[in-house]
């Protein structure tokens, strides 16, 4: 133990001559010539593809100029709501009915020519809930927005023929079905990140995943967008920490300390822009290919590497349980409205393991 101390001290002091050297001499000719102007930063960052697809989606509503709109004015003094929490420690919104005026999100987005990716997986068993899902989704998700539905699944034949309004799209994407549910659930953030970087990034803006157990049930909107979404769980929404059921092994790439996490978040529903998307499903992968080369896996699979992202990576939006309900949790007055409910089913049903 103390040859490597001692060795890693020297290689510590080799490495800061070497960098105080380099400053020194990096600084002083910064400071005698001219040519490190900002603008050079700022170009190089810019020149980054990811940047320039940033800069893009930032001019997204940048350039935005809304017609004259009637509506009631905002009451600084009177929030519509008191009885729930509507913004983060860390600034983002809580989305709660009442607390948005959709009219005016839409005027914008409309005006922006946004368009949403909803990724959806009907793997083996699974494919029995995507016609409600579709259907429904077409009644209330994004309605009026260009919408491009993703269907991952390994029985494309068994996918019905949809009828759906115009700006909207499905693509069936045919995709190997794993044997335990489990690898199934989490294989998905590999395929999601996969075909983002291959096709999603060129075709849309936003992307949201939803499990396909689900119906939508009332109006979900632009009001969701973000840059990284995550929604709080039904079940977690009014529990403490030492509650929540996150991986609670250190060893696991899952892993959250008790005393740690702001919300628990659900598996089942989670967005954002499409190259953050990109980043949040490459880190679940990995993490989950990092505890499976332990022969682990996480409590609650990619639910469980989900919410290690959020707690690094703060949502910059994040949607309150009506967005993700589930009627086991009953009707606390807290939740208005129920947007998207988990279907009632048979796990022994539609799992095979
Ligand atoms: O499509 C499948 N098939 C399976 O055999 C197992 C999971 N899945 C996908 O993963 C579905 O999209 C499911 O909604 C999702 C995992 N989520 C659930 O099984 C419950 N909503 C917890």
């Amino acid at each position: 133990m103390e040859i490597r101390d001692t060795f890693s001290r020297r290689r510590c002091y080799i490495l800061a001559a070497f960098s105080f050297v380099f400053t020194f001499l990096f600084g002083w000719y910064g400071l005698k010539s001219s040519e490190w102007h900002p603008s050079i930063i700022f170009r190089c960052t810019v020149n980054n593809t990811s940047d320039d697809i940033r800069l893009s989606r930032l001019d997204l509503l940048s350039d935005v100029r809304l017609d004259r709109m009637v509506y009631a004015k905002p009451d600084v003094l009177q929030p519509p709501r008191t009885d729930v929490l509507t913004i983060t420690p860390w600034l983002a919104p809580i989305v709660w009915n009442g607390f948005y005026n959709r009219d005016i999100l839409n005027a914008q987005y409309h005006q922006a020519g946004v368009r949403i990716g909803l990724t959806v997986f009907a793997i083996k068993k699974y494919v029995i809930f995507i016609k409600d899902y579709i259907e429904t989704a077409e009644k209330f998700f994004m309605v009026g927005h260009k919408v491009n539905y993703y269907i991952f699944t390994d029985r494309p034949n068994d996918i019905p023929n949809f009828t759906l309004a115009e700006g909207r799209s499905l693509s069936v994407l045919e995709v190997p079905g794993y044997k335990r549910w489990q690898d199934v659930t989490m294989r998905r953030m590999q395929m999601i990140r996969d075909h983002t970087r291959d096709r999603f990034v060129n075709e849309v803006d936003y992307l949201v995943c939803i499990d396909v157990d689900m119906v939508f049930s009332e109006h979900i909107g632009v009001e969701i967008l973000g840059d990284v979404v995550g929604v709080i769980h039904p079940g977690f929404f009014g529990a403490s920490r030492k509650a929540y059921t996150h991986e609670r092994r250190p060893e696991s790439a899952g892993y959250i300390a008790v005393d740690e996490g702001d919300f628990y978040y659900t598996g089942c529903f989670f967005g954002g822009a499409v190259e953050d998307i990109y980043k949040l499903t490459n880190f679940t992968h990995h993490a989950m290919l990092a505890d499976k080369a332990k022969n682990m896996e996480a409590l609650w699979h990619d639910e469980s590497y989900l919410n290690k992202y959020f707690l690094s990576h703060k949502p910059t939006k994040v949607l309150s349980p009506e967005y993700a309900w589930n009627n086991y949790y009953g009707s606390p007055a807290v939740v208005k409205v129920k947007r998207l409910l988990h279907v009632d089913k048979d796990f022994k049903a539609v799992r095979s393991n």
